[in-house]
This record gives C-alpha cells, structure tokens and sequence, in this order.
C-alpha cells in the first residue's frame, strides 16, 4: 500500500454520534468523501431526519439512528443493530456533546450531572459498547471530541472543562488499556469553532457591533477568526485513517494556534 492510500476510509465504517449537523455532520462528510460508509445518531427523530436530508443533499447515504448516548440500554441496542444492519464499527467519534454556561456557585448539581454524562460518561458508554467489535476486527479507531477546555478553565464553564479534561484522561486510558489490540484511541481538541453551540457567544450588539466574546476569541487567536467545522476535517480523517496506526492516546489540537499563544498585550 503507497502512503497516500494509507488516508483512505475506503470499506470502513463510521459511526458519529450527535452528527445532524455542526462538527459532527462535517467531520462524516470528510469520512464518506474519503471512503467511509457513514452511521450516526442524534437524540430525536426530527434531528436524524434533517441529518439525512442534509447528507443526502451531499449525495451521502448515511445511515440515521435514534439514540441518547447517556443510556446504556439505548447505546448497546444501537450497536447490536448497526452490526445487523451496516457491519462492525471500525471508526466511532464520541461527538455528541453540550454546555451550560453558568456561574460555578449558581448552577445546580443537576445541571453539573448533566453536563457530565452526555460529556464524559456517553464516550465511556459508547467506546465499551464498540471496543468488543473492534477487538474481534483486530483493529479499531475511537476519536474523542476534546475542547480547549480539556487544557484550560474559564467563568461560567466548570462542568464541561472537568467533562473534557476528564475525557482526555479516558482518551489516554482507552489508548493503554486496548494499544495492544490494535485499537488507536486519541482526542480532537477544537479550538473556538462558529456553530449553534457558540453561536451566543457571537451574537451581534444591539448596535451592531461584535459581541466582547467574539473580540476576545481573535484577539486570543494567532489565526484571528473562528475555526469552521471545515477545518477538523482533515485532522478527522488522518485520525482515522491507517496513516495514523502508531498515534495513539494524544489530543490533536486544531485550534488557529490558542494554546501556544499568551494573547496581545493590551
Ligand atoms: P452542537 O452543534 O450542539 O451539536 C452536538 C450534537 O449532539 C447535537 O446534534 C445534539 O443534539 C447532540 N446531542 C446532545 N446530547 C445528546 C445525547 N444525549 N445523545 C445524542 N446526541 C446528543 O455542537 P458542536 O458545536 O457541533 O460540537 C460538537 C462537539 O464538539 C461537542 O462535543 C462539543 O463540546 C465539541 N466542541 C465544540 C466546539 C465549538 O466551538 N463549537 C469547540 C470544542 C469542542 P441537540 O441539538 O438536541 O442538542
Ligand atoms: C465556551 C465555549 C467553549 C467551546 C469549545 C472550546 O463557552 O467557552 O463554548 O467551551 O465550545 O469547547 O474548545
């Protein structure tokens, strides 16, 4: 096989959870344009049909399922029938995921749960419910969505910053315990991506002017924009590829440069 065949999904198959639209639905775009057959789910029936419109205006044809990732009945009902139904997941990417933005002292220990298991506790739920499969393949590909908050804090975002770093302990985890099975386990880290999960942190002034968010993000950005779903495609789909079999438990950061930058002075 040459190298550049090694980028190829050719035969694969993916699943990604939560991939209606945003990140997810651009990340299975990039897998079924590079060869893959493309399973994903969403929490309702609404969201996996406009999901399927969606690729199928691609000229995709994925196949759509309903399912909560945070409940395991639901999670091992999905697999059993997209092994019956598609074949055996070779690539899952743990996409689906939320955020509430509340003070740490004001929110709810409910909220804070809830933040947590569609995070943190469905990529666990989820990577158990494949891992079996992959072993008996003798390969498999699990990428975990990560965040600029597995590295760094924030106001207002306390469960999902424990959530994501949580979940880049679990990428490392996965990587140790199944490397040996030829399971390769590693976390996509985006940096400020525009989509409906940050679309307030956008959202025009009454006059017109950029919300302080959006000023602070370019400013704090060395690429000076917001990311586009686009732009975790390529990464998406090297991670998922045979051209990445010795990478295993890292976070690839995909985020105009942030982390490496100590911001303007004022
Ligand atoms: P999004 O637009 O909100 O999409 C997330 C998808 O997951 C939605 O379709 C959502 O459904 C679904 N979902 C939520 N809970 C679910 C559950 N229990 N079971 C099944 N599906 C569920 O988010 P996004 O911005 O594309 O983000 C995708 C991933 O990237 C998330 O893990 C997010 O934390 C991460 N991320 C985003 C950014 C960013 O800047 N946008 C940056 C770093 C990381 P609903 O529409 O019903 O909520
Ligand atoms: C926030 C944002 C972030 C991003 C992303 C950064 O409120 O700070 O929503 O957390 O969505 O995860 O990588």
């Amino acid at each position: 096989m040459s190298f550049i065949e090694k980028f190829s999904l050719e035969g694969k198959i993916a699943l990604v959870t939560g991939a209606s639209y945003g990140i997810g639905f651009a990340i299975a775009s990039a897998y079924a344009e590079a060869g893959a057959t493309i399973v994903f789910n969403d929490i309702n029936q609404e969201l996996v049909d406009k999901g399927l419109a969606a690729y199928d205006e691609l000229g995709i044809k994925a196949h759509g399922y309903v399912c909560d990732v945070t409940d395991e009945a639901q999670v091992q009902e999905l697999i059993k029938k997209v092994e019956a139904e598609v074949g055996v997941i070779d690539i899952l990417v743990n996409n689906a995921g939320i955020i509430k933005r509340i003070p740490m002292i004001e929110m709810s220990v409910e909220d804070f749960r809830k933040v947590i298991d569609v995070d943190l506790n469905a990529p666990f739920i989820m990577s158990k419910a494949v891992i079996p499969g992959m072993i008996k393949k003798g390969h498999g590909k699990i990428i975990n969505i990560c965040s600029m908050m597995s590295e760094l804090g924030r106001e207002t975002v306390s469960a999902y910053a424990a959530a994501k770093g949580g979940l880049k302990m679990l990428t490392r985890n996965i990587c140790s315990e199944y490397g040996e099975a030829n399971i390769q386990c590693n976390g996509i880290g985006p940096g400020y991506i525009a989509t409906p999960q940050t679309a307030p942190l956008r959202e025009k002034q009454a006059d017109g002017s950029r919300h302080p968010f959006d000023q602070f993000i370019i400013s704090k950005t060395p690429a000076a924009r917001w990311g586009t779903p686009e732009d975790l495609q390529g990464p998406a789909v090297f991670l998922a590829s045979d051209a990445s079999d010795f990478v295993n438990g890292h976070v690839l950061y995909v985020d105009g440069g942030i982390l490496a930058y100590i911001g303007k002075q004022p």
